[in-house]
């Protein structure tokens, strides 16, 4: 290949056309940066494929043992013959990756600028809470997460990936026994290590080293190009980008929800500098959610005000695990036995009563964490608590966290002999629990002295 590989000379203009006929594979690879100073004249090799991986190079290819010729003479584009993801195939080799699912779109997407425009809106009404990140503006002042395009101008096709972790355990909403609290299915990970042992598993890690897996895959083909790989944390809107890859649509609840799969899903995204074949009309789910609003209709703390908008600020999945210190008063009673996370607005949606159970080895669930008894995580110390999420998403909670939680928990559940256990934190240094811990003591003396129901 190396032999092949002549360096070449190309003017920025430059267009190559093919003009030798050639046996197929054993592609010479021939990559530099261009400037328009440089003579097109200079240039002898065929090339069969050309594509701009980044804003300043061509790549070119050359099959082995072909000859011919560059021309600076403009051709059609259908000439350029650059090579481009298929959606078919991508899916293909994502699912063999390990995603459940994969769609791809080309960037910008047909609904970009309408969904940055809901992105700043939602921002600018403040419902991203203390989650500042979300807030960041680049240096022209545009929202950062707003458009993909404005952190990587590079970017030219978002492959989405989604990885479903539904299990068959019970719902958030089903009967429990008294005192069990309730932590989030995405939460519940776990996977075989090494020594066969089951071990908590996160799903940023899971997925990002299928990502990964499923870049080099597309190294095999297509390189060089540009990627970036991120799961949730990456400076993207990744529902709006399911949604335009045609993986489901946006749920009133927010969700991404895939018509056969649900919303127990999550997003992977992968983007590349490569292009996305033109050839068919982008496809994308329409809205099903019709004249449901279950969603809206469950959320306990009212954080769905309006179909597809969501107070951040006032969901259970942000009070409890993103937002850090003492949680408002009003919505304490709504948390209910929430300890991480929130179910509920999934668990009554009717697109996850038929969805399948994953079987994903590395999202398989702990059943220990199905509905938790609060005593027995109540009675947890530090290292115990590390022991039982240490690479679990549980963690982030951090230790004094799950604590105001489970105090808030414990309030809301109505044992008053839970109420000893909630006494020594009165003391704690944590602004967060004590309160927590005061509202629930305060909570639960009110539950005693009413009279009995008939
Ligand atoms: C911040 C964040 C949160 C915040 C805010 C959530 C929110 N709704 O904005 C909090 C902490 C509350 C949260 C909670 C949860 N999260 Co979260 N979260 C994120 C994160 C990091 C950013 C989301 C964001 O930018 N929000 C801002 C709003 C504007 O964006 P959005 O809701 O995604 O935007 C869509 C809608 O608002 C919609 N929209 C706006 N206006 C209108 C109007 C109309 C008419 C329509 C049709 C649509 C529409 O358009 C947007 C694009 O499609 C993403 C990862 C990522 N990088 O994207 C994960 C992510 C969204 N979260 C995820 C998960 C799993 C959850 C929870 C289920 C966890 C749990 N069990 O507790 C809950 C679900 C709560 C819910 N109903 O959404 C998954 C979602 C998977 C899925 N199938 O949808 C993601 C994608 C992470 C991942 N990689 O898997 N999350
Ligand atoms: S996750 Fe819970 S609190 Fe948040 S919107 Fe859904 S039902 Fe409401
Ligand atoms: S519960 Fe109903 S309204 Fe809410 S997301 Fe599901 S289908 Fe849509």
């Amino acid at each position: 290949m190396g032999s092949m590989a002549n360096t070449l000379g190309l003017a920025h203009s430059g267009i190559c056309t093919r003009t030798a006929k050639a046996k197929p594979g054993e592609y010479a690879e021939i990559t530099r940066e261009t400037s328009a100073s440089e003579s097109p004249e200079a240039v002898t090799c065929v090339r069969f494929r050309s594509w701009r991986p980044q804003l300043n190079t061509i790549s070119l290819y050359a099959e082995k043992g072909a000859i011919g010729s560059v021309s600076n003479t403009p051709t059609s584009p259908a000439d350029l013959r650059i090579p481009s993801l298929d959606p078919a195939l991508v899916r293909a080799w994502a699912q063999e990756a390990g995603f459940t699912e994969a769609g791809l779109v080309a960037l910008p997407h047909p609904a970009d600028a309408r969904d940055a425009a809901r992105f700043e809106q939602w921002v600018l009404a403040g419902r991203a809470g203390s989650m500042h990140y979300l807030e960041r503006r680049a240096e022209d002042l545009q929202l950062v997460r707003a458009r993909a395009g404005t952190p990587f101008p590079w970017a030219h096709s978002a492959i989405v990936c989604f990885a479903s972790y539904h299990s068959a355990q019970p719902l958030s909403l089903d009967p429990a026994r008294p005192g069990a609290g309730w932590i989030a299915r995405y939460a519940w990970t776990s996977r075989k290590d090494a020594a066969g042992q089951q071990r908590p598993s996160d799903y940023h890690k899971v997925l990002l080293r299928r990502l990964k897996a499923l870049e080099t895959r597309l190294r095999t083909e297509f390189d060089p190009f540009e990627a970036r790989a991120y799961v949730d944390t990456g400076p993207v809107v990744e529902r709006s980008l399911a949604t335009a890859a045609g993986l489901g649509w946006t749920g009133k609840n927010t969700c991404l929800i895939h018509p056969r799969l649900g919303s127990f899903g999550f997003l992977a995204v992968l983007l590349t500098s490569l292009e996305v074949r033109q050839d068919r009309p982008q496809l994308t789910v329409p809205d099903r959610c019709g004249s449901c609003r279950r969603c809206l209709d469950a959320c306990p703390t009212r954080a769905l005000d309006a179909p597809y908008q969501m107070d951040a600020a006032r969901c259970i999945s942000y009070l409890t695990i993103e937002h850090k210190g003492p949680i408002a008063e009003q919505l304490m009673d709504g948390i209910g036995r929430q300890l991480f996370g929130c179910d509920i607005c999934q668990d009554v949606c009717p697109w996850n009563r038929k969805a399948p159970i994953s079987a994903d080895p590395d999202l398989a669930p702990r059943p220990e964490l199905v509905n938790p008894a609060l005593e027995l995580l109540a009675q947890l110390d530090e290292p115990a608590f590390e022991r039982l999420f240490n690479g679990s998403p549980v963690r982030r909670a951090g230790f004094q966290g799950l604590r105001r939680n489970l105090a808030i928990a414990i309030g809301n559940c109505g044992q008053q002999q839970f109420a000893s256990l909630l006494e020594p934190w009165l003391a704690a240094a944590d602004d967060g629990l004590r309160a927590a811990a005061q509202w629930a003591i305060a909570k639960l003396q009110t539950a005693e002295n009413q009279p009995n129901q008939p």
